[in-house]
């Protein structure tokens, strides 16, 4: 029982979360842009117009567009074999709209590709990770408006045609099923349907009706950009990514099974099927019609889906939840909600942790798709504490981590097609769903702190040399 040889070992951050210099070299504004910061109990808010004297994590980040090179120095003395990254739309096209390429942007994301190649890391790009133009959000809605399917088109032929010969791994969009959860419609398919006031990033204004029209846009984008990718390059392989939530019944009464039933349709299921078997699955019909959704379609729509299934299967996993038909006690979790688990501990945000659940998933996503599969995402996000002689024993993170390589090892040995695994926040990076830098995931400390203070110097965590000797050993050395 092994790890294949050739498995792509690494880590996976976004643009949104590390780079900063947000309106350097000609970069326009994204919707992460126009995001505070949080905490765990105080939720940021997407503010339409910058608010003076308020605090935008992403303006900042961790200052990686400054550092990129020291930072791929550090992920190459790990060992890395794969960096996952994404490009941030508005670097290449500052509003989305303009119809020549930002020059600057795209030598940007030339050096970070070409310093991951000196190191022989395999770059893979996520070509939209939560961060589209905020001019196709004033404008279209986001995806909610057609147009923005050209936007994004001619977005992925620059990259597409940039990049040939360089990068072989693509994912069209970050966590798209996020787009099946109120909170996860700004930042999947940035549709924000109140401009006039801050919204709380929590409490959207949702109309689910907007919401699954801009989902279908995006697949119908996805489907055309696999094509796309095909046409500009035969190697290019490009994947979609998803939330997988494992989820189990509460309790084994039939109305918990179809509950549970329910739940993989709609979150789990739902987008990958479309993205990996190029058409919509039967059970969404009936979600449609309980829930007065009426999704438009063009006549073309359904013939581009099915010319442009992906060729792998990628997705986050962090947690774990259960489901039931009637009342329970609920446990937060990446962007949802759902039953507490009695038999799970949980993270300092709340989030349940289950190992096993990664082997569940793997095993239940290869039964259904027969496709190679990478776990772009997973780790545990903790308060890191620095010891008087500037140690940072992340002793927790490194056994989180090693449950759950250990159930990917199972995972293989059932006869799953993993390829790869990428650790998110492989350096520490503000978070996604609250906006801070507390909530730490790397295996590398970033000096910089919620208060504003720090000079975003950088140290290895134990963690550090832990995941060198787990890639250097292909998994077999986890202690
Ligand atoms: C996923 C996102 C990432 C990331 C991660 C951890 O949903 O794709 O961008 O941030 O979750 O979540 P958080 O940062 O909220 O802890």
């Amino acid at each position: 029982m092994s790890f294949p040889e050739g498995f792509l070992w690494g880590g996976a951050t976004a643009a949104n979360q590390l780079e900063g210099a947000w309106d350097e070299d000609g970069k326009g504004v994204s919707i992460s842009d126009i995001s505070t910061g949080g905490s765990a109990g105080k939720s940021k808010r997407i503010t339409p117009v910058l608010e003076d004297g308020t605090y935008y994590p992403s303006h900042v980040a961790i200052d990686h567009y400054h550092r990129y090179k020291e930072d791929i120095r550090l992920f190459a003395e790990m060992g890395f074999k794969v960096y996952r990254f994404s490009v941030n739309w508005t670097r290449i096209f500052p509003t989305g709209l303009e119809k020549e390429p930002n020059e600057k942007g795209l030598r940007f994301y030339e050096g970070v590709v070409d310093e991951c190649l000196k190191y022989g890391i395999e770059p893979l790009i996520t070509i939209c990770h939560y961060e589209i133009p905020f001019e196709l959000v004033k404008r279209y809605n986001g995806f909610a408006g057609r147009e923005t399917i050209d936007c994004f088109i001619r977005y992925c032929r620059a990259l597409f045609e940039r990049f040939k010969g360089k990068v072989k791994y693509w994912l069209t969009f970050n966590e798209l099923n996020n787009g099946t959860n109120p909170v996860g419609g700004f930042l999947a398919l940035g549709v924000l349907n109140e401009l006039e006031k801050p919204t709380v990033f929590q409490e959207p204004k949702d109309v689910p009706e907007i919401r699954f029209q801009a989902l279908h846009h995006a697949f119908v984008a996805s489907a055309m950009a696999v094509r796309l990718a095909h046409e500009i390059d035969p190697d290019y392989r490009v994947g979609c990514m998803q939330i997988f939530c494992t989820s189990y019944p509460l309790t084994p009464k039939p109305e918990d099974t179809m509950a549970n039933i329910e739940f993989y349709h709609r979150m789990n299921w739902f987008c990958a099927d479309v993205q990996c078997r190029g058409y919509y699955p039967s059970y969404m019909k009936r979600y449609f019609r309980e829930n007065k959704i009426n999704v438009k379609m063009e006549p073309e729509d359904e013939r581009v889906l099915q010319e442009g299934p992906v060729d792998f299967y990628t997705c986050s996993y962090y947690m774990s939840f259960c489901q039931t038909a009637g009342e329970a006690e609920s446990a937060l979790g990446n962007m949802i909600q759902g039953a507490k688990n009695p038999y799970l501990k949980a993270s300092d945000w709340g989030w349940q942790i289950d190992p096993v659940g990664l082997r569940v998933a793997l095993n239940q996503i290869y039964d259904r798709y027969q496709l190679p599969i990478m776990v772009v995402e997973n780790g545990l996000g903790a308060y890191d504490k620095k010891e008087a002689d500037g140690s940072i024993n992340d002793d927790y993170r490194i056994d989180y981590l090693r449950q759950h390589i250990k159930q990917m090892e199972e995972a293989v040995d059932d006869g799953v097609d993993l390829i790869g695994y990428t650790t998110w926040g492989c350096i520490d990076l503000v978070s996604a769903s609250t906006g801070e830098y507390a909530k730490r995931y790397g295996f590398i400390y970033v000096n910089r702190f919620d208060d504003g203070t720090g000079d975003f110097s950088r140290e290895k965590k134990k963690s550090f040399d832990w995941y060198k000797r787990v890639i250097a050993s292909n998994g077999k050395e986890l202690d």
